[in-house]
């Protein structure tokens, strides 16, 4: 699927999912609901309340000193402000940059800077505010929230939203980086379209009568079209909440608000599962669907979840760079344990070290072509001609398709380990010892043995009450042992107390690995 070939030469992406509800007779439907923290009422915005607001809030940016192109970071937790935000400033022709609130100073400075950002709005609850100034570029504009908010009442709307070009500049999405340094992911006005037209209509059939609820914040790009672009895109409505998303609070959100599609990662079903399994009380009776996504879901936690729930886990894979889910597992397609099949729209290839296609059922390195992908990473020239291949994108991601044309997940292209010459992939191993009760969350890293060959080394988090012991590392053994090949059982076992992950939630491998 193409934008060239559906949309036309002017298209702005906020005047498509916001003010054009309003052309078509929708004003009155509820676009967001949201539980601001510590507040009995739910906030709700209608979609003739979202478009004055954000053609206010780009008026309120137009008069701050804000042009056409120019960069509007969002440092702000998931409320009716950042939608505004980031619509507003899209609604005036510049790019919002979303950012990660779970990041440390040093990172906000660094994306503050590599976007140079003309104007930053931030809550001091994540910025320090007397920092604010130093951390952005000079002479860029800082707004706290009660600032964002004054500058919003007091502005005149812009009339029209920015008669942008399809393949304009919309967005940057800074990418959580397990490795290095975060790199700006460009997105262009027409990139939500497709994901819309591709995973939305044919995998989640979302329609106007959804409501969406995404533990996966906004600044992350699978929260960004869980809760903001798919639900805006059919004048649906979308449930933000800016708390921390403990068990507790997403039980409590999804009885208040009755969600019909639900977003998760792996590791908040499996939370969410130890939870229930503890005795908390959870009724998903409203949800039609549950969506994962960010890593692999494993078999075990997918079939737990409809124990418990009785609803059916789609897995799918996405990236920052690709914007949204191209592999997915579909209502009437699912083998658990499997990312399912490519989503309408989107091609894949599976391809050996010399770029040819491997055979079916072998491990390959996956390509993606679709129009969704970014144009580049900003300021990253290297970076982008590594990734980008003409109209293919390496996902830097190793699976198999099996017989019925179903795609497995084999690990990150350099989370591989090769034992015995053979390739070995973690996340079968972890799904393995994932599948043992005593076992909550787990990683497998290659380590060096005696003789400096490559082996599986688990580390292993253990559930509740449950403390390691020579007899459970034999019962982990003899488990592995009836589920995998003899060469992929890991040799090494650790109990860490917790992974190490990123501030979205995924596991840094890379840091298990540097482990003595
Ligand atoms: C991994 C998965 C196995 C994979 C994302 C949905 O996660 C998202 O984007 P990121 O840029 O990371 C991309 C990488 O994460 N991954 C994601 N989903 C799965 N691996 N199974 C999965 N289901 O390595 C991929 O290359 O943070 C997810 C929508 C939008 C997104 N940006």
């Amino acid at each position: 699927m193409r934008a060239s070939e559906h949309l036309p030469e002017v298209f702005n992406a906020a005047e498509h999912f916001v003010g054009r509800h309003l052309r078509e007779g929708r004003g009155s439907r509820v676009a967001i609901v949201s539980s601001e923290l510590g507040k009995a009422a739910d906030a709700t915005m209608t979609y003739d309340e979202l478009d004055r607001a954000v053609r206010k809030f780009a008026g309120a940016l137009r008069a701050a000193g804000v042009h056409r192109g120019d960069r509007v970071a969002l440092v702000l937790r998931d409320s009716p402000l950042l939608s505004i935000g980031f619509w507003g400033a899209i609604a005036l022709g510049a790019v919002a940059v979303p950012i990660n609130t779970l990041l440390k100073e040093h990172d906000h400075r660094t994306i503050f800077r590599d976007s140079d950002a003309r104007l930053v709005v931030f809550d001091e609850t994540i910025v320090d505010a007397s920092q604010a100034k130093a951390l952005v570029a000079e002479g860029a504009v800082t707004f706290n929230i009660a600032e964002a908010i004054a500058a919003l009442e007091a502005a005149t709307p812009i009339e029209a939203y920015a008669a942008t070009h399809r393949d304009g500049f919309a967005f940057l999405l800074y990418s959580s980086g397990t490795t290095g340094e975060p790199k700006g992911v460009v997105h262009l006005q027409h990139d939500m379209w497709i994901c819309c037209e591709t995973y939305g209509r044919s995998i989640l059939q979302i329609t106007e009568t959804d409501r969406c609820f995404s533990i996966a914040k906004l600044f992350f790009a699978y929260g960004l079209g869980n809760a903001q672009y798919f639900p805006l895109h059919v004048g649906a409505s979308a449930v933000l909440y800016e708390g921390r998303p403990t068990p507790e609070a997403v039980f409590a959100e999804v009885k208040r608000h009755r969600p019909t599609l639900f977003f998760g990662v792996p590791t908040a079903y499996a939370n969410m599962l130890a939870a229930i399994d503890q005795g908390m009380e959870a009724d998903f009776s409203s949800v039609r669907a549950c969506a994962s996504a960010g890593e692999a879901l494993p078999a075990a936690i997918f079939e737990r979840w409809r124990e418990r729930t009785g609803l059916t886990i789609l897995d799918g894979i996405g990236s920052t760079e690709i914007c949204h889910i191209f592999l997915s597992s579909r209502p009437d397609a699912i083998r658990p344990g499997s990312t399912g099949k490519p989503v309408p729209g989107y091609d894949l290839r599976l391809v050996d070290e010399t770029g040819g296609d491997v055979p079916r059922g072998e491990l390959g390195d996956l390509l993606v072509r679709g129009d969704s992908t970014m144009a580049m990473y900003w300021n990253k020239h290297e970076a982008t001609k590594h990734a980008l291949r003409g109209e293919w994108i390496r996902t830097g991601d190793k699976y198999l398709e099996d017989e019925d044309g179903f795609f497995f997940h084999g690990g990150r292209s350099d989370d591989m380990l090769k034992t015995g010459g053979i390739w070995v992939s973690p996340v079968e191993v972890e799904g393995a010892l994932l599948a043992h009760p005593s076992v909550l969350e787990c990683a497998v890293v290659g380590a060096e043995d005696d003789d400096g060959l490559t082996k599986a080394h688990a580390f292993i988090t253990l559930r509740a009450g449950i403390s390691s012991s020579p007899a459970l590392v034999e019962s982990l053994r003899a488990h592995a042992k009836e589920r995998l090949a003899p060469y992929k059982c890991p040799r090494f076992i650790t109990f860490l107390d917790e992974l190490p992950k990123t501030a979205t939630g995924k596991i840094q491998r890379f840091l298990l690995r540097a482990r003595p």
